[in-house]
């Protein structure tokens, strides 16, 4: 068949027909599909209370939210002696301390667990009590310290340092807390992933 500029066009105008209703119809099942999702909302059985229905959902939410926030802080841990261990894989995702975050007392004795191998515990230059001696441990042994100094320590495992494997310590009160988080604007940029942790460490205590 020969194509004609005249052929042409009532070719377009064809197809602008036959598409019309295509759009009209999809308007219309749209439409529907709107009508369908708001239809849960409007539902309301005989012999309830839908007036109220809304602040009652609201009101456990809103409990819960206070919960998490409250559950977040980091309690004292109890006794004399605690336990960190060194993971590939903890809850809190790959390459961590864990506990990660511990309130401890004066006095108290921290023993790093080598529970994975290639992990060590460093403290960090800068972020432990002004005072308070460093430590470096041998990658995969296990290592035991007593904290006499009051304040925040931070501590971090070399071989998993762009990882974000850190830790954080409180003896006691947080006397240097201002100093450690001036500090953590600095020691972040070092973090190459998971940097958040370091801020979420620092909230729970
Ligand atoms: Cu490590």
């Amino acid at each position: 068949m020969q194509l004609t500029f005249q052929n042409s066009n009532k070719i377009l105008l064809l197809i602008f027909m036959l598409s019309t209703p295509l759009i009209w119809s999809g308007d219309k099942y749209n439409a529907r599909v709107e009508a369908n999702i708001s239809m849960p909302q409007q539902i309301c059985l005989e012999g309830e209370n839908c007036g109220q229905s809304a602040p009652e959902m609201a009101t456990p939410m809103t409990t819960t939210t206070q919960q998490i926030v409250a559950s977040d802080k980091i309690k004292l841990s109890e006794g004399s002696e605690h336990e960190i261990k060194m993971l590939n894989m903890g809850t809190d995702g790959a390459m961590v301390f864990e506990p990660a975050v511990i309130k401890v007392s004066v006095g108290d004795t921290i023993h790093f667990k080598a529970t994975d191998a290639a992990h060590n515990s460093v403290s960090v230059e800068g972020m432990i009590p002004a005072g308070a001696a460093s430590w470096a441990s041998q990658l995969s042994q296990d290592f035991s310290i007593t904290l006499d100094t009051e304040g925040i320590y931070v501590y971090q495992c070399d071989p998993h340092l762009v990882m974000a494997m850190i830790g954080v310590i409180q003896v006691g009160d947080a006397v240097n807390q201002a100093e450690i988080l001036s500090a953590s604007q600095n020691y972040k940029s070092k973090l190459m992933m998971n940097s958040e942790r370091l801020d979420k460490y620092l909230s729970k205590l």
